[in-house]
């Protein structure tokens, strides 16, 4: 998979030499380009940026510079047959980035990011491209970056690591908690390892017991209740079919109530408000 970044901060990109990215990138899995954008000003203060038609706060991106580079790294992708391309561009008005997106955007051949600054990229930039490809403006989380280069860190990683021989079988996705299609979209629960008592902290017996039914039962509780405290939603939008027997037991004891409609539906207590 080829990926180009276009940013006012390449160094801000580094951190894409380290680690997974950086292992795929060595062995030739992942071809990374990132490009200054300051490289396609052609005045004196290598101006990228100008105030926004209609008053208001703040700076816009110029359509210019992000132009003449993405024409110019188009240009070279497409004589490099490197496929399709897509543009990524992280923004706090974009779709949410979530593991089905992370998929979807790993079958693609070549991807292209654009992490702005100040306000964001004049409108008429995204227009332009979504004529030649598909764009995708996406947001990784509700709160908002100065810019969109963590976002392109975040969304490389999540990418990279789904693409055919980057991870090892050690550290297989085959049950992500979030894969699209797992059989309940669940939070993990607790993990451990050695030493088997660590400050006075054991581990729970069931994990040493080599009781396979018993873990897979426990670690499933594990997840219910974790879920039920960090994300209820996860177990609102969950179809009901979707639980045994045994679940819906720890459902019950969690605060949970089934619905005529086949979902479960859970009271808040006063005492967490
Ligand atoms: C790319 C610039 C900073 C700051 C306007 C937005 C409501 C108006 C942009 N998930 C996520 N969070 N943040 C980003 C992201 C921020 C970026 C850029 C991505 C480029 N910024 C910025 C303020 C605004 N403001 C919130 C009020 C827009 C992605």
């Amino acid at each position: 998979m080829r990926l180009d970044v276009v940013t006012i901060f390449p160094e801000y990109l580094e951190p894409l030499n380290v680690s997974l990215v950086g292992k795929a990138r060595a062995r030739g899995q992942l071809d990374v380009h990132v490009h200054d954008l300051r490289q396609w000003t052609y005045d004196r203060h290598n101006t990228v940026d100008d105030t926004p038609y209609g008053g208001g706060p703040g700076m816009v991106m110029k359509t210019e510079p992000w132009g003449d580079c993405l024409d110019e790294l188009l240009a070279d992708g497409y004589e490099a047959g490197v496929g399709a391309p897509a543009l990524v561009v992280p923004t706090p008005s974009g779709r949410p980035f979530t593991q089905e997106l992370a998929v979807e955007l790993s079958e693609r051949p070549w991807l292209v990011f654009t992490p702005a600054r100040y306000e964001g990229i004049d409108r008429r930039v995204m227009d332009e491209y979504a004529t030649r490809m598909p764009v995708y403006e996406v947001s990784i989380g509700d709160y908002v970056l100065a810019g969109g280069e963590a976002a392109v860190l975040v969304i490389t990683e999540a990418v990279a690591r789904l693409l055919p021989g980057v991870l090892g079988n050690a550290e297989s996705h085959r049950d992500d908690s979030f894969a699209p299609g797992a059989m309940a979209n669940l939070l993990e629960g607790p993990v451990y390892t050695k030493p088997p008592e660590w400050r006075g902290h054991g581990i729970p017996d069931v994990l040493l017991s080599g009781h396979h039914g018993k873990i897979a039962r426990w670690r499933r509780d594990e997840a219910l209740r974790r879920t039920t405290a960090n994300r209820p939603d996860l177990i609102e939008r969950c179809d009901a079919a979707v639980f045994d027997k045994k679940d819906r037991e720890m459902l019950s004891i969690l605060g949970w109530e089934p619905e005529p409609g086949g979902r479960f539906w859970r009271k808040r207590e006063a005492v967490e408000e």
